[in-house]
């Protein structure tokens, strides 16, 4: 393994780190890239035409974490941050923690009324937000009954965050803290319930980018890396911002709603050697590449995570493309992706296998490890894994236990060490008194030429049964018709056990999904 850090990461093997006892991870992120002679380098390129130097970047997150500090925000304090991908937010977050601060990305899609709850929850005393989303963040605050005491705009005239920037001091001394102490939160929404600070610790970044960024994807300083998932995302966080940094690598940062037509344009004109995206944005690229011709050759690895990627999405995006996809699970706990496929070891249609630095087990309801090929409940182990959710000590036992993270996902191990995704936990169908997947029955009909999405639920039927229901929207809703689902059904009956046909078919034109792009499948239940 080559080591990145070689005055603050004393010794590394294949599955641990061992970090020094003062660590400030912005020292290795940040300001090595000083030392080792990567001033002039470009870090950051964006679509409006803004380059930042690696030079460049060291200033200004010195300069940012002035600017907070002097605004008298004190360590270990919160800070929000509602900011589209631009420089500022890497001077932000990195400004934050170099100064012994806690930044915390928020997913900058929400409502007011979802601010308002963050607001509160994480007890901040700063948020920073875009002018973009001022609209949402200023009916946020005014709902609270106590505003933190500095909110302010990334950019404007007066006060903002840039022109403190632009004022502030450009030495900064790291704050003294340890690998094992709090660094940043990122907050997770969950299908149910209020959304959850996941409080991640210095060490957690320099873990993921040396297990997953340099052992998985083997990034290289020559590499140019492009999320089309937002840096507020773990996975974006990590795509486009940690692993470009833990290399001496370059970004390229689009701040917009990433669509098949924004993204293809990005790749052509800044020419990512590696590209991230979501699976139904691969999705709605291949239906665009149906029409036309894009230049991908830049491009040397694609990555697919979020959501399971259908083996017909890979093999049509390597048909089209000649590129492989590799599907990788994350999560927001435990940061980055810890299981993966491997550019040499691709099982389309599995999440691969476990990433080095990870540990994994598969339990029964009882909590026994299930034997080989059956399926239960994934947990897993690693050293990125947040140290606990902000302020829910019940949800966090139950969570986070000896180490080990509850997923809340359902999978299979097979004999060769692949791991099969089959569902959330809490979507899974027990139909006829055996499990099923709405996974697989999704897959299964994303196949079919007329099918754009689908998502399976369960419903009750006349018996007070459940089966699977398949809300479909079709590449063309004209099609839409008993003779079309007569058709599906056909289709289904080849290659699906017969307790997983679906039982009704509803066309539709929209599918409720997460911020994140995750089908909301308990908004179908009915
Ligand atoms: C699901 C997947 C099947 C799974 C994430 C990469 O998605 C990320 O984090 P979230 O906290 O969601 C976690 C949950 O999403 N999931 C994610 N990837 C896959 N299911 N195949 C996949 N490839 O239910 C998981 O528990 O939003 C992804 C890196 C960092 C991340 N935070």
């Amino acid at each position: 393994m080559e080591n990145h850090q070689v005055e603050v990461v004393v010794s590394s093997d294949r599955d641990s780190l061992t970090f020094a006892p003062v660590f400030n991870v912005a020292v290795p992120f940040i300001d090595r890239h000083i030392s080792e002679g990567r001033s002039a380098k470009l870090a950051i390129r964006t679509n409006r035409g803004v380059e930042v130097s690696y030079g460049e970047l060291a200033r200004n997150v010195n300069c940012c974490g002035n600017a907070l500090l002097d605004l008298g925000i004190n360590p270990a304090e919160r800070v929000i941050m509602i900011v589209k991908d631009c420089a500022e937010f890497f001077y932000c977050f990195w400004g934050a923690i170099k100064a012994g601060l806690i930044p915390v990305p928020v997913n900058t899609l929400l409502r007011a009324k979802d601010y308002a709850y963050i607001i509160a929850d994480s007890g901040c005393t700063a948020v920073v937000y875009s002018p973009e989303f001022a609209a949402e963040v200023e009916a946020a605050l005014e709902q609270l009954e106590t505003r933190p005491r500095c909110c302010l705009l990334v950019e404007g005239k007066d006060n903002s965050l840039q022109s403190l920037i632009a004022a502030a001091a450009a030495d900064l001394k790291p704050a003294p803290t340890t690998a094992e102490d709090d660094c940043f939160w990122l907050y997770s929404s969950g299908s149910t319930g209020s959304p959850k600070g996941a409080v991640h610790r210095h060490r957690d970044m320099v873990v993921t980018s040396q297990f997953y960024g340099v052992d998985v994807l083997g990034i290289k300083e020559r590499d140019v890396c492009f999320s089309a998932a937002k840096l507020f995302f773990a996975y974006g966080l990590g795509n486009g911002m940690t692993f470009p940094l833990w290399v001496g690598a370059s970004t390229v940062l689009y701040d917009a709603r990433p669509t098949p037509d924004s993204t293809f344009e990005t790749i052509e004109k800044f020419k990512p050697s590696l590209y991230f995206g979501v699976p139904t944005l691969y999705a709605a690229q291949l239906q665009a590449l149906e029409t036309e011709t894009r230049d991908l050759s830049s491009v040397r690895l694609c990555v697919s995570a979020g959501e399971a990627l259908p083996s017909d999405i890979f093999n049509r995006w390597r048909q089209k493309t000649g590129l492989a996809i590799l599907d990788g699970i994350g999560s927001t706990e435990l940061l980055h992706i810890f299981i993966s496929n491997r550019v040499d070891d691709i099982n389309p249609g599995s999440s691969g296998r476990l990433v080095p630095g990870y540990e994994a087990k598969i339990l029964d309801e009882t909590g026994k490890a299930v034997p080989q090929g059956e399926s239960g409940r994934l947990w897993i182990r690693g050293d990125s894994t947040a140290r606990c959710y902000w302020n829910k000590p019940q949800k966090t036992a139950q969570t986070m236990v000896d180490g080990w993270l509850d997923t809340g996902d359902t999978y299979i191990q097979d004999r060769k060490g692949y791991f099969h995704y089959c569902g959330r936990n809490d979507d899974m169908l027990k139909v006829g008194g055996i499990w099923c997947s709405p996974f697989e029955i999704e897959a299964k009909l994303i196949e079919h030429p007329k099918v754009l999405e689908a998502a399976v639920v369960g419903r009750a039927d006349d018996a007070g049964l459940i089966k699977p229901e398949a809300h479909i929207i079709l590449q063309n809703h004209d099609n839409a018709g008993d003779s079309l689902a007569a058709e599906l059904l056909e289709h289904c009956k080849k290659g699906l056990a017969p307790y997983k046909y679906p039982r009704w078919f509803q066309f539709v034109t929209e599918l409720p999904k997460t911020a994140t792009g995750k089908i909301q499948r308990f908004k179908l239940r009915s």
